[in-house]
């Protein structure tokens, strides 16, 4: 299924590597596992439709750096922490990777590798300024992760970024990405990405 090797040579730039800014973003060609979510290509007729289509197979995406401060609102407000990437790693992801939500796998440090989800925008619920990646990881850890290496693959597209009108709404939606996530990263193709010798590779900081 062509998993590209990952191979990060450290050279100092602000908390991130240069070549981990050009590395810390790899794909796969494996194809999407989640068509019968979406439409297949030969179904596709509008130009959007086939951007997304595009961007759905290039599915999974492999993406690294820092784990960064927010406004601490995931876990204070939503009672959902999210572990953000740094502004340099979200301005390295491709393009054609769309704003909305999407699941997968991550880890901190080389540890362990849990399912997550994954939220890419600017939360229009809260109108940000800047685009953020923030990932919330299915488990739950004993101490603040800042400062540490986030790893994650980006599995699959659940939906896009939506407002809300209320925060309950907000949450209970979120909730909902999280119970699909579980059920679909169990699927045998997508647990096998957790294997992913990327979650293993070394990155080292200068
Ligand atoms: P911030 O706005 O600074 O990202 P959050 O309220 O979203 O703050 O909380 C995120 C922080 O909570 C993470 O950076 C991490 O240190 C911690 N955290 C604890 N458990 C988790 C988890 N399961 N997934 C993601 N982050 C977690
Ligand atoms: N924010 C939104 O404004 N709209 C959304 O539809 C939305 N969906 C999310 C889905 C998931 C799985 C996660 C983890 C976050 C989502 N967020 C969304 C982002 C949320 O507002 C943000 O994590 C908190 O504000 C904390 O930064
Ligand atoms: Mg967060």
């Amino acid at each position: 299924m062509g998993l590209t090797v990952v191979l990060i040579i450290p050279l100092s730039m602000g908390g991130l590597t240069v070549l981990q800014l050009a590395t810390n973003v790899i794909r796969s060609t494996r194809r999407n596992c989640i068509s019968s979510i979406h439409k297949p290509a030969a179904k596709c007729n509008n130009k959007t439709d086939k951007k997304h289509n595009k961007m759905l197979h290039q599915l999974p995406i492999y993406a690294s750096g820092e784990i960064v401060r927010g406004f601490g609102r995931g876990s204070k407000e939503l009672g959902i922490p999210t572990a953000n990437l740094s502004l340099d790693v979200v301005k390295s992801l491709p393009e054609s990777l769309h704003t909305g939500v999407y699941y997968g796998w991550s880890n901190v440090n080389n540890g362990e590798v849990y399912k997550m989800v994954l939220s890419v925008g600017w939360n229009p619920f809260y109108n940000n300024k800047e685009k953020s990646v923030e990932t919330h990881m299915l488990h739950k850890f004993d101490c603040d992760l800042y400062g540490q290496t986030l790893k994650i693959c980006i599995v699959g597209y659940l939906r896009p970024e939506k407002n809300f009108d209320s925060l309950d709404d907000l949450i209970k939606v979120i909730k909902s990405d999280i119970e699909q996530a579980k059920t679909l990263l169990d699927q045998p193709e997508n647990r096998k990405l957790r294997e992913a010798p990327f979650f293993s590779a070394n990155i080292s900081k200068c």
